[in-house]
């Protein structure tokens, strides 16, 4: 079906979403503007700046503080349908608790929604993006569990202030990084690398602290304003390398998504029953007197179950599951120690600029049916997907893969997955986190070495444009890359 594909032009269904995102540190620059406070992503910047590849930050970004018009007009030459961006718990409240709202913060998101509803641009607003206060960092972050107040706190605020005019919410960009990476390794913010025990007390807690903006939205604000909220996680696909390993692969997925998408989106709730067992049993034999996933209570399990009105997914690439036992080099626990379970990436498939970034579309698919059939059949929304090079506005290879995967999410829709919306990751090149300038994911290139921040659409920008004016595929479709204009 998919090499037939290629050579017809496939329409997609009707009503089917456009969008591309960004996320508040990327892109908005102003670090201290305006009474702005810092969070962990200004901290571990500023005070280790070449833990980031090019020794780089967000101080200035893409001074979208400022060029928040510009942002909107390149959205209006897409022809987007929606923007998803994110929004800066300290920049709102810079200290971090309700007792102080900053007007200026509150000011700007103001501008940015007015500006998208002026052309027909619907908001997609995630609440949490990674950017945490500094100060609730310091008070232990997601694994204090006093962080659900203070969330529950922040997250009223927001829908008090922009509830009248979003109608589509994110609590949480992708808990699996947050957690896995910020506070089980060192690849992320906070980077607490506190192995097998932090990355399980911040899932749980962020997940409670997410049920609960979820039901307080549900009970006091979606009467009046009738919006929609859920969760995006981040989901790669893992193929066994060959049957033997069908097991292992799946206990990856249950690890890396049911580890969030079991509780909120399976019958049954709690975690993984899998991985309760294989870290309570790895527990006992490492010592501990309890394991190091924590419990639910039986009202946060009902709490948590059903606490997602659709399924925000970010898909980028896929991995091949080979071996069926630990590869632990550092004899300390650890969530992959639990696992058990070895993978890698195919040689066979062709790389972006990223080491992790593979183009595997047949994953993708693979991906929409599995959440399909084991979640209950949810409302899909491909929250992110895309694609990084080294700069340049010839980005083909951006371009074959953006095909690609939309070929791949074509099919599965075909074949039943109830996908509604696709967002390009990203609208313009950003701060990548850890690999600050040097990746770029933009649909639009930005040259940091101009004194205003100059904006340039590449070759896939067309090609997006394209796509969504005509709602339809065309692998053969040549742009005209001259001039772009708003239709
Ligand atoms: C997203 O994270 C973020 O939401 C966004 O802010 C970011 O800019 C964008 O992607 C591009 O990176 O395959 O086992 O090696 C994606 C985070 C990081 C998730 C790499 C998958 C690879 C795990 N991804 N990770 S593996």
């Amino acid at each position: 079906i998919i090499d037939g594909a290629k050579h017809s032009i496939r329409q997609f269904p009707k009503g089917f979403l456009f969008g591309t995102a960004t996320a508040s540190y990327q892109v908005e620059g102003a670090w201290d503007s305006d009474g702005k406070a810092e969070n962990i992503w200004d901290y571990l910047t500023h005070n280790d700046p070449c833990r980031i590849k090019d020794c780089s930050n967000g101080d200035i970004a893409n001074d979208s503080y400022n060029k928040y018009k510009r942002d909107v007009e390149m959205m209006r030459e897409l022809g987007l349908d929606f923007y998803r961006f994110s929004l800066s718990w300290s920049r709102i409240l810079p200290t971090s608790f309700p007792d102080k709202i900053n007007e200026a913060g509150v000011q700007y998101y103001n501008n940015l929604i007015d500006e998208l509803l002026k052309y027909n641009i619907e908001p997609i607003v995630t609440l949490y993006h990674w950017d945490l206060p500094q100060k609730l960092q310091e008070l232990g972050g997601w694994t204090n569990p006093h962080i659900v107040d203070w969330y529950v706190d922040y997250a009223r605020i927001i829908f008090e202030n922009f509830g009248d005019r979003v109608k589509y919410w994110i609590t949480m960009n992708e808990p699996r990084e947050i957690c896995y990476q910020g506070y089980g390794d060192t690849t992320m913010a906070p980077a607490l690398n506190i192995k097998g025990i932090g990355e399980y007390l911040c899932a749980k807690n962020l997940l409670v602290a997410h049920a609960k903006v979820y039901r307080i939205y549900e009970e006091e604000f979606k009467p009046k304003y009738g919006g929609l909220i859920g969760i995006t996680l981040s989901g790669s696909w893992t193929e066994p390398e060959s049957e033997k390993y069908a097991e292992a692969a799946d206990d990856v997925i249950q690890f890396e998504i049911g580890i969030y998408a079991h509780p909120i989106f399976s019958e049954a709730g709690d975690f993984p029953p899998i991985m309760k067992e294989k870290v309570a049993k790895k527990s006992a034999t490492q010592g501990f007197y309890r394991s190091r996933l924590p419990e639910f209570t039986k009202e946060e399990i009902e709490m948590i179950r059903g606490s997602s009105d659709f399924f925000g997914l970010n898909h980028y690439s896929s991995n091949v599951a080979y071996k069926n036992e630990s590869i632990n080099f550092f004899d300390e626990p650890s969530s992959n120690d639990d696992l058990g379970v070895a993978s890698y990436k195919s040689p066979d498939w062709s790389s972006s600029a990223s080491s992790w970034l593979k183009s595997v579309p047949w994953g993708f698919y693979k991906l929409l049916k599995y959440i399909t059939n084991n979640y209950n059949d949810p409302n899909i929304i491909i929250t992110e997907n895309g694609f990084s090079t080294y700069g340049g506005l010839e980005d083909d290879d951006r371009i074959t893969y953006f095909r690609d995967y939309l070929d791949a999410m074509l099919d599965a829709i075909e074949d039943g997955c109830n996908v509604t919306a696709y967002t390009a990751w990203s609208l313009m090149d950003n701060f990548e986190w850890m690999q600050g300038y040097v990746e770029r994911f933009g649909l639009y290139e930005v040259d940091y070495s101009s004194p205003d921040l100059t904006r340039t659409p590449r070759k896939s920008a067309f090609v997006y444009k394209n796509i969504i004016s005509t709602r339809s595929l065309n692998h053969h479709y040549e742009p005209d890359t001259t001039v772009m204009s708003i239709d």
